[in-house]
């Protein structure tokens, strides 16, 4: 029996399973491959399936080699706010940047792309980061999900201590009840977790894990 089951008001949100965040890419997430899988195995269960692809251009302000004399992993003052600078990675239109072979790609009713703009980053899929003006953007996902009586939000994917982070925490401030589909998610520091468990409590995100959603 499920222990979560999936209705209508259900939606599945696939987060950033792009080739760049595997373990050879250049920004590699450990074990990252491994959220193929279980991703695979509870899409089916889904009325409402989104996926999302980081798509940076050339020069995109949240790359160290765009700001001369840092390296990756430093943290700049964006806009009043910190931002790490990352290696280049999920350049537009770039092989790195596809959907990872092995996602279930027929199922997907929406693909969002996100940190398209140069000079702003996006690492939820609801709002950008801080940008120039101050604000975090929407990118409409919300309004996506609310039309269609999505009520509880299922997010997976790549990284769980970024962008999986950072989205369900906006789902969640969306009023979506926000689920982290735990094995469907590989960090790109693993040893940090209990920061992300607390951010992820604070803000009533539930873990589950996909055997639950079958
Ligand atoms: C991500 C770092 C930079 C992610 C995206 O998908 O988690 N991480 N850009
Ligand atoms: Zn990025």
């Amino acid at each position: 029996m499920s222990t979560f089951p999936i209705g209508a008001g259900d939606a599945l949100v696939i987060i950033d399973v792009q080739p760049d965040f595997l373990p050879d890419g250049p920004l590699p997430v450990p074990r990252g491959d491994e959220v193929i899988a279980p991703i695979a195995r509870v899409v089916a269960r889904f009325d409402t399936v989104v996926a999302t692809q980081d798509w940076h251009p050339p020069g995109h302000v949240s790359f160290a080699s765009s700001h001369p004399g840092r390296k990756p992993f430093d943290t700049i003052d964006l806009y009043g706010a910190p931002q790490t600078l990352w290696p280049d990675h999920c350049v537009q239109g770039t092989p790195g940047a596809r959907l990872c072979d092995g996602l279930p790609k027929a199922d997907l009713d929406l693909i969002l792309r996100k940190g398209t703009r140069l000079d702003s980053d996006s690492y939820s899929a609801f709002r950008e980061n801080v940008g120039p003006d101050g604000h975090r953007h929407p990118t409409g996902l919300a309004g996506f999900l609310r039309e269609r009586n999505v009520r509880r939000v299922f997010l997976c994917g790549l990284a769980r201590d970024v962008c999986v982070r950072f989205s369900a925490l906006d789902a969640a401030a969306a009023d979506f009840a926000t689920f982290v589909i735990d094995d469907a998610t590989r960090a790109v520091h693993p040893q940090r977790r209990a920061e992300t468990d607390r951010a992820f409590a604070e803000a009533g995100v539930t873990l589950v894990a996909s055997d639950d959603l079958l």
